[in-house]
């Protein structure tokens, strides 16, 4: 897929299918978020403009694709599951002719989708070992990776109780308490700067991750590297639940995570802005917290203390990766 004409390239980025756009939007707005769900619906889009692409000839059938994931791709900047998505459909985009580039793209992006399912059930039950029966949780923002760990925890038969950080701006703990609630976990909902007074009470931090760097480090939602500071500080184990999508194959070669900005409304809208002085106002989407606060990574490939994640990825990347969809 590397042998982008830029002529056919700017051509392709006016062919690049609705369904691919709304995606994209979705994604930018939050309606599809967390790091899974993201990757998830990333690789359905491609296959949408697979499906509906209209290109006459292979050369432009690629380079529509590239168009299209392009799109996708400037949406967030943290989760590398979203590239690491667009990827693994690219791998095999490469001869035939139109009908069979679609019916590959196609093959791909559901591989992908299941096998994005069966890394989260595989996980869970990997996760659900370190959980006992009559343990308490905390958790911030909303992650499926952590949920499942939970999930297969009570399918075993045990019962959790949890406290659940709300996660300022956008509340995502809101989504994880109902998911929670629904599992049958006792649910105790606090605001996020409540969290070091309840981690006495508190068996397993349990969080999950956007991005994991080579050096163990864990990229997921402002405030999780506070809490995980709290956490050792208090002697909580913390754990993140993390499918090896969640890995960042550029930091393999020294590249750090970008932190996403959002938008400054998400904090505070404008008239309360106006009426307390205009103050400059920051909203950093998510944090870094050092491999040293956290106890394990919890992967579908296994447990991994987190500063020996690299040889997880170096087999799984080798020494870094491409963006096939780039302009020529
Ligand atoms: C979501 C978030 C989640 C990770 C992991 O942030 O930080 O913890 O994405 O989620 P946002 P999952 O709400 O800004 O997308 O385990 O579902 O992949």
């Amino acid at each position: 897929m590397s042998d982008s004409d830029p002529r056919t390239d700017a051509a392709a980025d006016g062919a690049v299918v609705e369904a691919v756009h709304r995606t994209a939007e979705d994604i930018g707005s939050m309606e599809i978020r967390g790091a899974a769900t993201i990757a998830d619906a990333a690789a359905r889009a491609l296959g949408t403009q697979a499906a509906e692409s209209e290109a006459d000839s292979p050369d432009a059938f690629r380079a529509e694709l590239r168009a299209a994931a392009r799109v996708l791709h400037d949406t967030r900047p943290t989760a590398v599951s979203l590239p690491n998505a667009l990827r693994y459909v690219f791998r095999d985009v490469e001869g035939g002719n139109v009908e069979r580039l679609r019916a590959s793209v196609r093959a791909s992006v559901s591989e992908f989708c299941d096998r994005l399912d069966t890394a989260q059930n595989d996980l869970g039950r990997v996760g659900a070992n370190r959980l006992r029966d009559g343990d308490t949780i905390m958790t911030h923002c909303h992650s499926t990776d952590a949920l499942a760990c939970v999930e297969t925890a009570v399918e075993q038969g045990k019962s959790l109780s949890a406290f659940v950080k709300e996660t300022r701006p956008r509340n995502q703990g809101h989504i994880t308490a109902e998911a929670l609630a629904e599992m049958g976990v006792d649910v105790t909902l606090i605001v996020d700067s409540a969290a070091r007074r309840y981690l006495n009470d508190v068996d397993h931090v349990l969080v999950g991750a956007d991005s994991i760097a080579a050096d163990g480090s864990v990229i997921n939602k402002i405030g999780t590297s506070g809490l995980a500071v709290n956490a050792r500080d208090r002697g909580t184990p913390i754990v993140c639940a993390a499918q090896t999508i969640k890995l960042h194959p550029d930091t393999l070669t020294g590249h750090t995570v970008d932190i996403e900005m959002r938008d400054e409304r998400e904090v505070i809208d404008d008239e309360t802005a106006d009426g307390i002085g205009s103050p400059t106002v920051l909203n950093p989407a998510f944090d870094v917290t050092p491999p040293r606060y956290v106890d394990a990574i919890v992967t579908e490939r296994g447990q991994f203390p987190p500063e020996s994640i690299v040889t997880l990825m170096r087999e799984l990347f080798g020494e870094g990766t491409s963006e096939p969809w780039a302009e020529a």
